[in-house]
């Protein structure tokens, strides 16, 4: 195995480098037809559950917060006394049908539980090693090969997470482990142990419908390339996640919880927590909520990929009562919606202000975030003719006009009572995709970093955590060279109107005091950078990411006074703002 030069940095950082987690991007794809029923089932269920579950971020009588299958490494247990857990495991409270009936409820097409994550102890029968839930605890069942049974029974396919990398047990697996040897020999614990147990998974268990690996690390593509075989080997059919390393796989992960602002091309996934660990933590509580589900499912969905949420049961196998019932509402909402959602393709619209678009066939789908007050819906540009627009779960058909700006769908004043409403509009062609935006005056308009034109300046990725692994991202415009830089959005507006102007951005000290021009036709409005201060991040985290926060001001207000197309460019006066990260302008409507 290769030692990657920032390895020690990465060790005093609990091993958090971006590299470390291995979200790079993947030079193949799977071939259709492998690839087929993923490209169509869009929602699944992760589960991480292991010996962690039992601490639930606990140790010693302190609560460690962030990702609770991390403990051993947080709370710098040794791997002996890690492994004394196994006696005490003893999940009485695991159904495995339930926990089925639980991904059905919610509308999930497919489960990916962990076999094996860092800690290296296997949540199955295994002969490879005797660190494993039928021969480490009192429990003595193998819950992979009950969970097969049950998703088999309920038509789900079944994938497994298997830590290739990373395996805290074994000494001859260097990465994070504090416990291993200088002499440790990554080889012996890839052929002794990562590959014996994929291939147990392979054969134990029936159809697998994909192996999930993580953290590549610094795993040699022979390595990555060694587990691919293996897998094609066994099961020709069973997909392979990017972070198996080294641009291979057969579909991308992105990175935790980011969910793309464009779309992306390709198959992929966003794998998402539900509160803000993947193993169980008794401390957090913070779940999103059904409709914030409903929109992360959504914007994936319409950019092209899949969203793989996650739960966390306890150490009795237990899933947490409010995440199953919030999991379960949103489930509600596919039960009546699952037509805008599974088995789609992407939006052929450019970005839509007030929501989200995905399509089958002929029938565009729109998830309307925003409902217009006016009762108006715009489908700005398309003029394709209208066979019919319906609101999903309602039978009264929606009235439709178009004029010189597209579409216009005439709504409904008071919003269904759903988490988020859906119109299904049948045109009389395909559209063709556009990339065009659009600017509305009956409702909120965001244009993103990712949608600019850089002129001596470069759009970039943030990534950052605020406890320990909860991932948060943003996309920004940022490296302005001086004066000459700029960054710009070209839009139609449909109609004429005034708008308030939000900047968001982040400002370093560095850039504090420089001042910036936001130019929209005629008018400009200028204005000085404030000082954004640092994000909140636990004392472990800052020294590896000390990063200036985002914060949004109003700076002024436009008039836009005709329909027509519109360029706003954003450029900075003085020489002195180069540190500036833009992460979205938002166009706000007056009321007048
Ligand atoms: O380190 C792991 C983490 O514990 C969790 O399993 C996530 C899920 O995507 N993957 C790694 C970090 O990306």
């Amino acid at each position: 195995m290769q030692q990657k030069s920032d390895e020690q940095a990465a060790a005093d950082n609990g091993g958090i480098t971006p590299e470390m987690w291995g979200t790079d991007g993947i030079a193949e794809q799977a071939d259709s037809a492998r690839g087929d029923w993923f490209r169509k089932a869009k929602y699944a269920m992760f589960i991480h559950w292991g010996l962690y579950s039992a601490l639930g971020g606990r140790w010693n009588g302190r609560t460690y917060y962030g990702i609770g299958e991390w403990i051993q490494r947080r709370a710098g247990i040794p791997a002996a006394d890690y492994a004394r857990t196994a006696a005490t495991f003893n999940p009485t409270g695991f159904d495995a049908r339930a926990w089925v009936k639980l991904a059905q409820d919610a509308g999930m097409r497919y489960i990916v539980i962990t076999a094996k994550h860092h800690d290296g102890f296997a949540m199955f029968r295994t002969a490879s090693s005797p660190f494993n839930i039928v021969d480490a605890t009192p429990f003595r069942r193998d819950p992979l090969a009950e969970l097969a049974i049950a998703c088999r029974e309920a038509g789900l396919r079944l994938g497994f997470y298997y830590s290739q990398t990373q395996d805290w047990h074994e000494l001859d697996a260097p990465v994070n482990n504090s416990d291993a040897t200088p002499d440790a020999d990554f080889h012996r614990y890839l052929h002794g142990k990562a590959l014996p147990q994929i291939e147990e998974l392979l054969t134990q268990y029936g159809d697998v419908a994909l192996i999930w690996f993580d953290t590549p690390g610094p795993i040699t593509r022979e390595e990555s390339l060694a587990l691919m075989k293996t897998i094609r080997h066994l099961q020709p059919g069973c997909l392979i996640n990017s972070r198996i390393g080294n641009g291979i796989g057969d579909y991308e992960s992105l990175g935790d919880q980011e969910i793309p602002s464009r779309m992306h091309d390709g198959l992929w996934e966003t794998v998402d927590t539900h509160n803000d660990t993947w193993g169980f933590v008794h401390a957090d509580q913070n779940w999103k909520s059904a409709r914030e589900l409903i929109e992360r499912l959504v914007v994936v969905v319409s950019r092209g990929g899949n969203y793989m949420l996650n739960i966390g049961p306890d150490g009795l196998g237990r899933v947490p009562a409010l995440s199953a019932r919030i999991i379960r509402e949103a489930g509600r909402w596919l039960a009546a919606h699952g037509e805008a959602i599974y088995d789609t393709i992407p939006s052929p619209l450019g970005a839509l202000p007030w929501g989200e678009c995905t399509q089958r066939g002929n029938t565009l789908y729109l998830h309307v975030f925003q409902w217009p007050a006016d009762g108006q819906l715009r489908l700005p540009g398309v003029q394709a003719g209208v066979l019919g627009a319906t609101l999903l779960g309602a039978n009264e058909p929606l009235t439709v006009h178009s004029d010189a700006g597209g579409l216009v769908l005439h709504l409904p004043a008071v919003p269904p009572s759903t988490l988020l409403p859906v119109i299904a509009v049948e045109v009389e062609r395909s559209l063709p995709p556009t990339t065009e935006r659009y600017v509305l005056h009956n409702c909120v308009n965001v244009l993103t970093a990712s949608a600019a034109r850089c002129r001596g300046c470069s759009q970039d990725k943030l990534s950052w955590m605020e406890k320990f692994g909860d991932w948060k991202h943003a996309e920004y415009v940022g490296q302005w060279q001086g004066t000459g830089s700029s960054a710009a959005w070209t839009f139609s507006a449909v109609e004429p109107g005034m708008y308030y102007i939000d900047v968001e951005y982040a400002c370093p000290t560095a850039a504090d005091d420089s001042t910036w021009s936001l130019t929209l036709g005629d008018s400009e409005l200028t204005f000085p950078l404030l000082a954004t201060g640092h994000f909140p991040q636990r004392r472990e985290n800052q020294h590896a990411w000390p990063l200036a926060r985002f914060r949004t001001y109003r700076i002024g207000l436009y008039d836009i006074p005709a329909a027509g197309q519109y360029t706003l460019t954003l450029r900075p006066l003085d020489n002195d703002g180069g540190a500036m990260q833009l992460v979205t302008i938002t166009l706000y409507p007056t009321a007048g």
